[in-house]
């Protein structure tokens, strides 16, 4: 017995030494310690011995069970340890490396000219002023002296939800919704931004969703002088000091009289050339002296208050401002496009 103690005291220990991972380990422990372990069976047999044998053998096996237990307690440390230096090898970071650079994105063309615009009127003590998309029939059409029936309205052909309500297809149901507020009392200052909405079959000039910016000032004695010197002052502001204007006589049903806005050409300097189809000018927005029907239904008196508005499109501004020559560039969204209009 002494000698298979022995024996099995080296197998243990050689194969403690040799072994790499931790359930083989437990293997090893389970097949020499455990309950019908190797140790145990030559316990077992510790009855055929003499009482003077006894006690010896006894000693021992405790000693080699000792032995074994202390060798895989050491071996279980050490595979411990090696399989978290393993693990701290593998799970390093290199702080020193460089980052992974991060797309930053930025605000679109669109919202540019619209907050430049914006600026510009803000210092003239303008208020932005905001309202629903989906808009009643009456606030779109009626309040601005469109009333059912009248032809224009087939000119602005658009989504209807309801018969009375539909998407905007201007931003002026927003200035007339802001006289309303006003109860009678000017002065109004405000500038509407938004998108709006027109039965239009898209193609490089025409898109059926676009926006508009309109401005309106409402106050006693505001003259067609007043709306000519603001006018310069965008224009300029937007195309630069040197751009002349020019006012024609034109038709709105919410205006009279109404002008539409030109600004000398600068790729020819009036002389004539593609961009401005030869005549020197270009066209860039639509304005007047407000409609005393409009301002009367705004509840303002016709004959204390005048007033004087103006409409543009950001899309025709920016597309003018930068050449670019397809309006659905705004819509589809290519970052090529618009990441060249980013600003910090
Ligand atoms: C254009 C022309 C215009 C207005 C918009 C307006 C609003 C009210 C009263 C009177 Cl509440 N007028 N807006 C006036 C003249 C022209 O827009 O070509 N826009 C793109």
């Amino acid at each position: 017995m002494k000698e298979r103690l022995q024996t099995l005291k080296d197998e243990a220990l050689n194969q403690v030494k040799t072994v790499t991972d931790q359930q083989a380990l437990q293997d090893i422990r389970v097949h020499y310690l455990g309950k019908k372990g190797q140790i145990t069976e030559v316990l077992k047999g510790m009855g055929k011995l003499s009482k003077e044998e006894r006690p010896v053998i006894g000693q021992l096996a405790n000693e080699v069970r000792d032995v074994i237990t202390e060798a895989i307690e050491a071996k279980k440390s050490k595979l411990e340890e090696e399989a978290i230096e393993k693990q701290l090898q593998e799970e390093t970071v290199d702080v020193t490396l460089p980052g992974k650079p991060t797309q930053v994105g930025g605000s679109h063309l669109l919202m540019n000219v619209i907050r430049d615009i914006e600026d510009l009127f803000t210092s003239m003590g303008y208020q932005v002023a905001e309202g629903p998309e989906v808009e009643t029939d009456y606030y779109n059409f009626e309040a601005l002296n469109l009333p059912k029936g009248h032809p224009a309205r087939d000119m602005q052909d658009s989504f209807y939800i309801t018969e009375e309500l539909l998407m905007r297809t201007h931003t002026s149901p927003v200035q007339a919704r802001t006289m309303n507020k006003h109860e009678g009392k000017g002065p109004v200052k405000i500038i509407c931004p938004g998108k709006v909405y027109r039965r239009d079959t898209d193609d490089a000039t025409h898109s059926h969703q676009f926006t508009q910016i309109e401005g309106l000032y409402v106050d006693e004695d505001v003259r067609m002088s007043d709306l000519k010197g603001t006018l310069n002052a965008l224009a300029k502001h937007l195309f630069g000091e040197e751009r002349e204007i020019r006012l024609r006589p034109s038709f709105f049903p919410f205006t009279e009289p109404s002008v539409e806005m030109d600004i000398s050409c600068k790729v020819c300097s009036g002389k004539g050339c593609s961009v401005c189809k030869k005549t020197g000018w270009i066209e860039i927005l639509g304005a007047g002296l407000v409609h005393p029907n409009v301002l009367e239904m705004a509840g303002f008196d016709p004959e204390k208050y005048s007033g004087f508005a103006f409409g543009m499109g950001p899309e025709r501004i920016a597309m003018l401002k930068y050449g670019i020559e397809d309006i659905r560039h705004f819509y589809t969204n290519d970052v090529r496009f618009l990441k060249q209009f980013h600003r910090v």
